[in-house]
C-alpha cells in the first residue's frame, strides 16, 4: 500500500517491519526517511465487526485525554495516541481486498515490556491505567459504543463456554472434561461484578479491558508509563475489568502460554506492586467498593480469560491467533491453575488492598 497517497502524512517511507507481540490486530512499524516513524494497524474485523465503532470511540477517547493531559502540562503527542486521518479525513482506510487499516504517530524512545523481574515496572503500569482511569472519570460514558458487546459480562461468557462445549464441533469436550468442570462449580461465582453494576453499588466507567502490561509504553530511563496503548477495547465497563486483567497477566509467576502449571501462582509482592500504582494513579476517583473487590475482579478476570480460551478451543480456535495446535487449551489450564491459586490467597490480597487503601488516606 502507498501510504502517503491514503493517510495524511507528508513523508517518504523508508521501511516497513512487523511489529509486537498481540493475539488481535497485525501491527507494522514504518520509518519515514525524515526519522519520524508510524504505527500501521490492521484492524482485525473477525474480532471487531464495527471497525467504524472502534475508531469513534478512540478518536473520542484521546481527543478527550490531549485536553487532560495538557491541562496537566504533559505532552499530549507522547502521551496518548492521536490517530492519523486518511486523505478524505477518515479514521480509518478500507483497500481493495477489503481491509482496515489505521495508523498513528510512532511513540519512540519508550519500551514495552512483555514480561519482567522488577516489580518496579508493574507498579508503574499500574500508575498510568490507573491514571488513565481518572483522566476518563467524568468522560460521558454513555457515548461510547460497546465494542464487542458484553466483552467482561462473565456470565455470558460462561454461557457461551456451554453451548461451545454442547456442540463440540472438533469432539474434544471429553478430553477438557477437567476443565469444564473447574468452569462449572465456579458458576456461582460470574455475576458479581455485572450485578453490582446493574445495582449500582459499583460505577460505570470508560475502561480499557484489555491492561496487559505490554499496552503501556514505558519510559527506559524513569521507568514510568508513558502512554496507554491498545484502545481498541475501550468502552463502557469496570475499574475491576482493568485491575484484574492486569494482575492475571502480570501477576502470575509464569506467563500466559506457559505448560508449568505447577508454577502457574499469584505472586502477591507483584499484586501488591500493581495495587499500589493503580491506586495511586487513581487516586480519589477509586470508591471504597471498587476498592474493597479489587480481589475478586483479579480471580474473575482470570476465570473469564480462562473460560474464553477453552470456548475458543472448543470452537476451533477462530479467535486467540495460536502457534500450535492445543495452545488454546494449554492457555485455559494456565489461567485455571492461576485462579486456582488466587482462591488460595483471596484473603492475602483482601489485606493487601485494605493496608494500601488505609495508607492512601
Ligand atoms: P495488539 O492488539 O496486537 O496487542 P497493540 O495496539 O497493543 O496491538 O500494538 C502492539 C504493540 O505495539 C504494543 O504492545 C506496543 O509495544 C506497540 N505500540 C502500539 N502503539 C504504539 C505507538 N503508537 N507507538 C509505539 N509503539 C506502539
Ligand atoms: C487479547 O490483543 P491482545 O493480545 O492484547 C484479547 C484480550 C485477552 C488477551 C489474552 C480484543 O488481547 O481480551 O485478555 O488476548 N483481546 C480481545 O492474552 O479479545
Ligand atoms: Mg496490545
Amino acid at each position: 500500500m502507498n501510504l502517503s497517497e491514503r493517510f495524511r502524512i507528508d513523508g517518504v517511507v523508508l521501511r516497513e517491519e512487523a511489529y509486537g507481540e498481540g493475539h488481535i490486530n497485525a501491527s507494522y512499524r514504518v520509518d519515514l526517511t525524515d526519522g519520524r516513524s508510524l504505527l500501521l494497524q490492521q484492524i482485525n474485523t473477525h474480532v471487531f465487526q464495527r471497525p467504524d465503532w472502534l475508531m469513534e470511540n478512540i478518536q473520542r477517547v484521546t481527543e478527550y485525554l490531549r485536553v487532560q493531559i495538557a491541562r496537566r502540562g504533559g505532552d499530549p503527542e507522547r502521551e496518548t495516541l492521536r490517530v492519523i486521518p486518511t486523505r478524505s479525513g477518515a479514521l480509518y482506510d478500507r483497500d481493495e481486498e477489503g481491509r482496515y487499516w489505521r495508523l498513528y504517530p510512532f511513540i519512540s524512545h519508550t519500551v514495552t515490556y512483555q514480561s519482567f523481574s522488577d516489580s518496579r515496572v508493574f507498579q508503574n503500569a499500574g500508575e498510568a491505567f490507573g491514571r488513565f482511569l481518572a483522566d476518563l472519570s467524568a468522560y460521558p460514558v454513555e457515548t461510547l459504543h460497546e465494542v464487542i458487546p458484553c466483552f467482561h459480562h462473565t456470565p455470558k461468557r460462561y454461557q457461551a463456554l456451554e453451548q461451545a462445549a454442547d456442540r463440540d464441533i472438533r469432539h474434544l469436550a471429553a478430553h477438557c472434561e477437567r476443565e469444564l468442570v473447574f468452569a462449572q462449580e465456579r458458576n456461582h461465582l460470574y455475576g458479581q461484578i455485572i450485578e453490582a453494576l446493574e445495582a449500582g453499588h459499583l460505577p460505570l466507567r470508560v475502561t480499557h479491558n484489555d491492561t496487559k502490561v505490554n499496552n503501556v509504553l514505558m519510559d527506559p530511563e524513569t521507568g514510568r508509563g508513558v502512554c496507554v496503548v491498545d484502545l481498541d477495547t475501550v468502552m463502557p465497563g469496570s475499574s475491576l475489568y482493568d485491575f484484574g486483567d492486569a494482575i492475571r497477566f502480570g501477576a502470575a509467576t509464569r506467563p500466559e502460554d506457559t505448560t508449568d502449571l505447577a508454577h502457574m501462582k499469584l505472586d502477591l509482592a507483584l499484586f501488591e506492586a500493581f495495587a499500589r500504582g493503580y491506586m495511586q494513579g487513581a487516586g480519589e476517583c477509586l470508591i471504597d467498593e471498587e476498592i474493597r473487590m479489587l480481589p475478586l475482579g483479579a480471580l474473575l478476570m482470570t476465570l473469564e480469560c480462562g473460560i474464553r480460551f477453552l470456548a475458543d478451543a472448543l470452537d476451533g480456535d477462530t479467535y486467540f491467533k495460536i502457534h500450535h495446535p492445543g495452545q488454546n487449551l494449554e492457555r485455559c489450564r494456565a489461567q485455571f491453575a492461576l485462579a486456582a491459586d488466587m482462591e488460595r490467597k483471596m484473603e492475602d490480597m483482601e489485606t493487601i488492598v485494605r493496608r494500601l487503601a488505609a495508607e492512601s488516606r
